[in-house]
C-alpha cells in the first residue's frame, strides 16, 4: 500500500524537517500534501525532488489522506487535527495540545511503541526535552529501576521556531557591531517582556504556571509519568525540572540527576545504555569525549556522556543528553511514531474516534 500523507506546518523549522525525515523514511508515500498558513500557499517545497505547491490548511485538505504529520503550532492543530480526523486521516501531533489527553496515546518509539495500539485517530509526540531524557533513562529504568529525576535543561533557540533562531543571529551580530540587542521573541513570543538570548542565559522557557514552575518545566514532569509510567500524575516516580534557554541554535543539552532502586556502579549504567535504540554513549573523560550540541546536530540519536555516581549519596547518578531536539525532539520521533503505525498496520481511525474529539 501506498499513503498519502499530509505535512501541517510543512514551512517551519520542524515540518521542513519532517519533509526530510520522511523522504528518509520506510513509509511508502504515494502523494504527498504540504500545509501551511495563508502566507504561504502557492510557493514551492520539494519532496524527492519535485516540487510541491503549498496548500493553506482549511478541513477540507485533509479528504483522502491516510496521516497527517502536524507541527503547526497547538491553536492550529487544536482545530485542525479532529477535522482530518473526521476525515479519516491518522494524526501524529508534534504539539502539545493533545498531549494530557486521556484517549492520545503519547509515545516514543524506544520507549513505550505499544501505547499506540489503542489510539483514536491521534497521536501526541512528547515535547522535545522531555523525549530525549525518557530515551536515555528508560534502559536504566528498566534494569535497576527509577525513584526520582531532577532535570536541569540547556534549551536551543530552535525549540522556538525558526523565528528564534533568526532573533539570536540577529541580537549576536548587533551585538559585535556595538548596538543594541533588539529582543523581540524570546523568552516567550506571547508575554509582556522579552530579554536577548545572544550572550545570555533566560531561565524561563514558555509561560510561568502554578508553583513557579514554567509550563514547560510542567510539561517535563507530566509527559514523563504518562510515557515511562502510563499516567500523567503517577507516583511512582518523582520529576522535577528547571528548564533554562541557551545561545545554541540547535540541540538541547540536560543534566539528568536520577536515583535508582538498585545500585549499579556508573560502569553498569554505562552498559545498559551501549546499544540501546536510539541511544549512543559517548563517555570518556579521559579523552574529553562528551555529548555537545555541535556533534549531534544532524543526528537522529540521543547522545550521553558523563556518566557519574554522586559520591556522598548512594544510589544517586548524574548524566548529560545531547539532541538534535528538532529531529528526536520532533520531526524523527513523529516520523518515528508514523513508520510504526505503518509497520503495526495501524494507520486507521477507529469508529466513534471523530466524537471524542469534538
Ligand atoms: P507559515 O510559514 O505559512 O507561517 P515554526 O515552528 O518554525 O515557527 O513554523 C510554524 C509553522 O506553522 C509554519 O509552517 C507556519 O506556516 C505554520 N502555521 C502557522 N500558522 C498557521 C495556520 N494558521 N495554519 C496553518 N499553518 C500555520
Ligand atoms: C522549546 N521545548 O524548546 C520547547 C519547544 O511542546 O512541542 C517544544 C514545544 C512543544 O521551546
Amino acid at each position: 500500500k501506498q499513503y498519502t500523507v499530509a505535512i501541517l506546518g510543512a514551512t517551519g523549522a520542524v515540518g521542513t524537517r519532517m519533509i526530510e525525515q520522511l523522504e528518509q523514511s520506510t513509509i511508502p508515500v504515494g502523494e504527498i500534501h504540504l500545509l501551511a498558513s495563508s502566507r504561504s500557499a502557492g510557493k514551492t517545497l520539494y519532496f524527492k525532488g519535485e516540487p510541491v505547491t503549498i496548500e493553506e490548511a482549511v478541513p477540507d485538505s485533509f479528504n483522502g489522506v491516510d496521516l497527517v504529520l502536524a507541527s503547526a503550532g497547538g491553536s492550529v492543530s487544536g482545530r485542525l487535527l479532529p477535522e482530518a480526523v473526521k476525515r479519516g486521516a491518522v494524526c501524529v501531533d508534534n504539539t502539545s495540545f493533545f498531549r494530557m489527553n486521556d484517549n492520545v496515546p503519547l509515545v516514543v518509539p524506544e520507549v513505550n511503541p505499544d501505547a499506540l495500539a489503542n489510539h483514536n485517530g491521534i497521536i501526541a509526540n512528547p515535547n522535545c526535552s522531555t523525549i530525549q531524557m525518557v530515551v536515555a533513562l528508560e534502559p536504566v529504568r528498566q534494569k535497576f529501576g527509577l525513584n526520582q529525576i531532577i532535570v536541569s535543561t540547556y534549551q536551543a533557540a530552535g525549540g522556538a521556531g525558526q523565528s528564534a533562531i533568526n532573533e539570536l543571529y540577529r541580537e549576536a551580530q548587533e551585538k559585535i557591531d556595538g548596538k543594541e540587542m533588539q529582543a523581540e521573541i524570546l523568552p516567550v513570543k506571547g508575554d509582556k517582556k522579552h530579554y536577548p538570548l545572544a550572550f545570555n542565559l533566560l531561565p524561563q522557557i514558555d509561560v510561568f504556571e502554578d508553583a513557579d514552575y514554567t509550563h514547560e518545566e510542567w510539561k517535563m514532569i507530566h509527559e514523563t509519568k504518562k510515557i515511562m509510567y502510563g499516567d500523567k500524575n503517577s507516583t511512582d516516580i518523582k520529576v522535577t525540572a528547571t528548564c533554562v534557554r541557551v545561545p545554541v541554535p540547535i540541540g538541547h543539552g540536560e543534566t539528568v540527576y536520577f536515583t535508582t532502586e538498585k545500585q549499579p556502579t556508573p560502569d553498569e549504567i554505562r552498559q545498559s545504555l551501549t546499544g540501546a535504540a536510539g541511544v549512543v554513549v559517548q563517555d570518556d573523560p579521559a579523552h574529553q569525549i562528551y555529548p555537545q550540541p555541535i556533534t549531534a546536530e544532524g543526528s537522529r540519536d540521543t547522545f550521553v556522556g558523563r556518566i557519574r555516581a554522586d559520591v556522598e549519596n548512594p544510589g544517586a547518578y548524574h548524566m548529560w543528553v545531547v539532541s538534535d531536539n528538532l529531529l528526536k525532539g520532533a520531526a524523527w520521533n513523529t516520523v518515528q511514531i508514523a513508520e510504526e503505525l505503518v509497520a503495526r498496520d495501524l494507520v486507521h481511525v477507529p469508529a466513534g474516534s471523530a466524537e471524542l474529539f469534538n
